[in-house]
């Protein structure tokens, strides 16, 4: 192999990253969260044409696929989502009743691989803290390096889009950034809605039924629509996570359309 400078691979990195960065500022979708609902979200968007950027504040993209449950990496999903697995290659094998399973480490890394390929981008390592509202609606998110946010009082910097995604699970982040505004209701007491407790059947239901705009260019899926909403949580199964990514495609691409 021909002799390389360890300064000219740095400034490969350095280019490569910031071009992309650059490009990205404005996109038509915005996800937040590279979880099993963001990532088909992404996937099906990024298959239409769309721009879409996705932010994941870990170093692995993935959220709780990686688990399985209680650590066991083996997912779950029922026969209604098979079709969304075939789609993207993943093998999976029936088990009982209406039930099969994937290796989680092979849906999580299929379910990204999927995404990027279709020409979705995600930034890692990048934290979603805030959004900005223009004219009434959600026209972009405020995002910094996650250690950064964490530990030094340094700004963020915003990204546009014509529609975002809340696909953070459990947290709903961007939801929560409105509810904090008051730009969201919350209940009577004033306490904001969060996910009920498990009833994994009717959780499941909840998400893919319940996939929204809850605020105008915000959408939620997966686990965030339960928090933002109020359903309940549901147990280590994954076939109403894909099915509301592929849900909020489908609403959102039917949105855009029609704005254009
Ligand atoms: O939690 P997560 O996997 O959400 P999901 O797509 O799926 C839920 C299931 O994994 C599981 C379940 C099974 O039925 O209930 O919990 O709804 O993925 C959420 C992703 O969002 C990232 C987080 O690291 C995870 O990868 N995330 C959370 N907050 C932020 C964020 C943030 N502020 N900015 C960027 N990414």
């Amino acid at each position: 192999m021909r002799r390389v400078e360890e300064t000219e691979i740095s400034k490969t990195i350095i280019s490569a990253y910031h071009e992309q960065l650059s490009d990205r500022i404005v996109s038509d979708v915005l996800i937040v969260g590279a979880g099993p609902s963001g990532l088909m979200a992404a996937f099906h968007l990024a298959r239409k044409g769309y721009k879409v950027t996705i932010f994941e504040k870990r170093l692995s993209p993935g959220g709780g696929v990686w688990g399985g449950g209680m650590a066991m990496a083996e997912a779950v999903v029922q026969d209604e989502a098979l079709p969304l697995l075939d789609e993207v290659g993943i093998r999976h094998q029936p088990r009982r009743e209406g039930l099969h399973t994937a290796s989680a480490i092979e849906l999580a890394a299929g379910l990204c691989f999927h995404a990027l390929q279709a020409g979705a981008v995600m930034f890692n390592l990048t934290i979603v803290e805030d959004v900005c509202v223009h004219q009434g609606r959600v026209a972009g998110l405020v995002a910094n390096r996650s250690l950064i946010a964490e530990e030094l009082p340094i700004d963020p910097i915003t990204f546009s889009s014509k529609a975002a995604i809340d696909a953070t699970g459990h947290e709903a982040i961007v939801v929560a950034a409105l509810r904090r505004r008051r730009l969201l209701p919350t209940d009577t007491t004033g306490e904001q809605f969060g996910e009920g407790p498990m009833d994994a059947s009717a959780g499941e239901a909840f998400v893919v039924e319940n996939v929204a705009e809850v605020f105008p260019g915000l959408w939620v899926t997966g686990m965030s629509v339960c928090a933002a909403l109020g359903g309940p949580r549901m147990g280590p199964i994954f076939g109403g996570m894909l099915l509301s990514g592929q849900r909020v495609a489908e609403l959102i691409a039917a949105k855009l359309s029609e704005a254009d």
